[in-house]
């Protein structure tokens, strides 16, 4: 498949929200000791039920490495595609190609640098180079050209759209040291009205606490529809939380939309704080130059780390007493969706969520 020198606005292709329609989802199966306690099995048990649930309702499709594809193979139902492919670690939200569609149902993606949420500076693992080509290879297997960003680094779980416009993201991660430090604001957000065809970005000044992509919009707010978000939310004024979820509620009361909408602001609590405990990590490796996993860590655990697919919402919870609430929100929200709640402690153990593993195929009708 080629490589594109062009640009997606000039070529009429837009980035679709991803609650349109999907031609599928891809996940990586996780395997690294060093950021999966006891030799990822837990944490494969629980990705083996996300691709089991998306499964039912779109096609699924698990990259997974030479050494794990027998064990991966058996540990998934049939209906999940299982393709072998190098890779660094399994948050394909983030390494994964962004797919793009034009107003004829013709598809492409844009492949960004992507150096392991900041490179030698504060990137999370070393090296990264299998996870920069999954997206090459992810267009190899849909069939579709790509847009590749040599010099621009970013992570699909650090944009949102409304497919309408519209891109969301954060200040904190964007504009943070590990990533285009030699770009200014105005060129970061000419880059992403060029390459997803936006009008407008909103930029929330942080994520939630403690996360360590320097603050992913995607654990932090969503488009619903476009007009609607999803923020995260406390009520606690002593959580380090509170404040973050402040300053982005009282943004987004103050912006509009590219298309002039004002925006209707769905709160969602987070769970408790959750902490990781001695158990947890005594059965994470230590490994110079990635991240470690302490006893006490508090985890950046948030339900808006959800995925939207064809008639599903797939989202993370915790055994806590708000998670009944979220459902109960998200029921909502989504009316014509199932909600899927899957325990995701062991997901966010190694850092992200449901979000962040997974990563959608908008529907098209033909590739160009
Ligand atoms: O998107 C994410 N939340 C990825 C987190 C990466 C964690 C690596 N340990």
């Amino acid at each position: 498949m080629k490589k594109l020198n062009t640009i997606p606005k000039e070529d009429g292709f837009r980035m679709p929200g991803e609650f349109e329609k999907h031609s599928g989802t891809y996940m990586i199966w996780p395997e690294r000791t060093d950021n999966w306690r006891l030799g990822a099995k837990p944490a494969q048990k629980v990705f083996a039920e996300v691709a089991s649930v998306i499964g039912k309702y779109e096609a699924m499709t698990m990259i997974v490495s030479k050494a794990q594809y027998s064990n991966a193979r058996a540990m998934l139902p049939s209906y999940v595609r299982v393709v072998e492919m190098s890779n660094d670690d399994s948050w394909v939200r983030d390494c994964g190609a962004t797919f793009l569609v034009n107003d004829k149902g013709n598809k492409r993606a844009v492949d960004w640098k992507f150096n392991a949420w900041g490179g030698l500076v504060d990137g999370l693992y070393f090296p990264w180079d299998s996870d920069d080509k999954i997206a090459q290879k992810m267009c190899e297997l849909e069939g579709v050209d790509r847009y590749r960003l040599d010099d621009f680094i970013l992570e699909g779980g650090s944009i949102h759209v409304d497919g309408e416009g519209t891109c969301m993201t954060t200040e904190e991660c964007l504009l943070s040291a590990g990533r285009n430090s030699s770009m200014t604001k105005e060129e970061i957000e000419k880059t992403l009205c060029d390459y997803l065809n936006v009008e407008k970005v909103l930029w929330l000044p942080r994520g939630i606490y403690n996360d360590e992509t320097n603050g992913h919009v995607d654990n932090m707010c969503t488009f619903v529809k476009p007009g609607v978000v999803a923020l995260a939310w406390t009520e606690d004024e002593n959580d380090p939380q509170y404040q973050r979820s402040v300053e982005a509620y009282e943004y987004l009361s103050n912006e509009t939309d590219a298309k002039g909408r004002k925006l209707e602001i769905h709160k969602i609590l987070t769970p408790s704080p959750i902490l990781i405990t001695k158990e947890e990590s005594e059965g994470v490796d230590a490994v110079d130059g990635t991240l470690p996993r302490e006893e006490g860590d508090r985890m950046a655990a948030s339900y808006i780390n959800y995925y939207v697919g064809n008639g599903f919402v797939a989202v993370p919870v915790f055994n806590d007493p708000n998670d009944a609430k979220a459902i109960e929100e998200l029921k909502k929200l989504y009316p014509d969706r199932k909600i899927e709640p899957i325990y995701a402690r062991e997901i966010l153990l190694g850092g992200g969520n449901i979000h962040c593993i997974t990563q959608q195929v908008p529907k098209g009708c033909s590739n160009e």
